[in-house]
């Protein structure tokens, strides 16, 4: 087999890639190691930036999105129980952000694939890459035992934090940049409708909890938990009473109880690679960086990696000229680490650290109170929330 790009990884950095390379008439073969029903069934993220909105109109697969996904001009705050509104459209000249599962994203990304001929491998086992120092990189893997090899001309590593790709980057070229969190986030997904028509993000002495949604009569709760707990530790009933403990008797009030059908424990990390290009490998999404989901910008930093790097191989493929290609690593770092510090900075003053004494807990409050009086405090997490402009 032979294609220009091998892209590593059906999941949203893999699938927007093969798609944006696909309308512009470069081959590319997505090299997936589970299959669709795996990929579609990770909840993942929740709210999508404008450019994520702007890249699936830019698809031409916006059409469900923008029947059912629920545009919101505002976020809220909760401080012990105390709501404070967010306005993100009057703060940023009309933006807003969209909330629309990453399950759906991938439905979309996957059901409109076989008619634009984006080609994918499922259940490619043992990926491998070489020579991608040379002019000609390959990758192998074996499907149901049969060796396989796809000859290509550069190698889109999308492969997530636990794929092959960022590892196929010599050790004395990465380099790794990391904070891993002293807690998790336990998610839950229930049919039941939402408590509020926005987000809440709360910050609560008990730690740190998250009521977003899915759709008018599907709801998505986080409670921040210790690294050491299990699901088996909270039965429904322990997390809705811990939730509502966490979110203040005004929103508790309006929250409606149900069995969760999906229920998962998360680690927080914030994690860098750089350089996000050796060779004729480039990195994108979470094969290099993560971010505490916190900020939402994970499923959005994929986005944004593959709409600099597809423009950087159209330019190649179209003209011969490699200015993007050599700047893309430092193009996408630029937005990369502004996102890092970001979704740093917002778990900073919503959870609550072990080791947070009374006056790291007043500094806290101080910060948050702040912003809730202050229109300069509040536009700078309002334009960091709903994207940075893409330079
Ligand atoms: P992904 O990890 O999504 O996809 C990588 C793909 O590569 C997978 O399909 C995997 O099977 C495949 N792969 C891996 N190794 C391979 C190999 N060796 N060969 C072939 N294929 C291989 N982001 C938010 O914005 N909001 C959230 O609330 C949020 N919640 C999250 C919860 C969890 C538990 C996790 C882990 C992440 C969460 N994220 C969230 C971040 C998440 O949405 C990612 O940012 C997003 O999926 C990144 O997309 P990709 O870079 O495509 O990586
Ligand atoms: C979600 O709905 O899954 C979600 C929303 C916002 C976040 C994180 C997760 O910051």
């Amino acid at each position: 087999m032979k294609t220009d790009i091998a892209i590593i990884g059906a999941g949203p950095a893999g699938m927007l890639l093969a798609h944006l390379l696909s309308q512009e008439g470069i081959s590319a073969v997505v090299l997936e190691r589970r299959d669709r029903a795996y990929v579609e069934a990770r909840v993942r993220a929740g709210v999508l930036e404008q450019v994520t909105v702007d890249l699936l109109r830019r698809l031409g697969l916006n059409a469900r999105m923008e029947r059912e996904g629920l545009v919101h001009g505002g976020t809220n705050l909760a401080l012990d129980g105390e709501l404070f509104h967010i306005d993100l459209a009057a703060l940023t000249g009309g933006r807003h952000v969209v909330v629309y599962g990453q399950q759906e994203v991938m439905k979309d990304l996957f059901d409109a694939a076989p008619a634009r001929g984006v080609e994918i491998v499922w259940n490619a086992e043992d990926v491998a890459l070489h020579g991608l120092d040379g002019d000609e990189p390959i990758v192998t893997w074996t499907a149901q035992g049969e060796a396989k090899q796809l000859a290509c001309r550069f190698v889109a590593g999308c492969d997530g934090f636990h794929g092959v790709s960022r590892a196929a980057i010599p050790a004395t070229v990465l380099r790794q940049f990391e904070r891993v969190y002293p807690f998790g986030w336990l998610g839950f997904l229930a049919d039941v409708p939402p408590a509020d028509e926005e987000l809440v993000y709360a910050n609560h002495e008990r730690g740190f909890a998250l009521a977003s949604m899915r759709s008018p009569t599907r709801s998505r709760y986080y409670v921040q938990c210790g690294l050491e707990e299990k699901l088996e530790d909270w039965p429904d009933e322990r997390f809705w009473d811990e939730l509502c403990l966490r979110l203040g008797p005004q929103l508790a009030a309006k929250v409606t109880r149900g069995a969760a059908f999906e229920k998962s424990i998360a680690p927080l990390r914030s994690f860098v690679a750089e350089p996000m290009r050796w060779g004729r490998l480039f990195l994108a999404g979470d094969a290099a960086h993560i971010v505490p989901p916190t900020g939402a910008k994970g499923m959005n930093l994929a986005a944004s990696d593959v709409t600099f790097l597809a423009e950087a191989l159209v330019e190649f493929f179209k003209s011969g000229k490699a200015g993007g290609i050599e700047g893309y690593s430092a193009r996408a770092l630029a937005r990369v680490w502004k996102a890092e510090r970001f979704s740093w900075w917002f778990t900073s003053v919503t959870h609550r650290f072990p080791e947070m004494d009374g006056f790291s807990r007043r500094l806290q409050m101080a910060e948050l109170d702040y912003i809730r009086q202050s229109e300069a405090a509040q536009r700078s997490l309002a334009e960091n929330y709903v994207g940075l402009p893409m330079l």
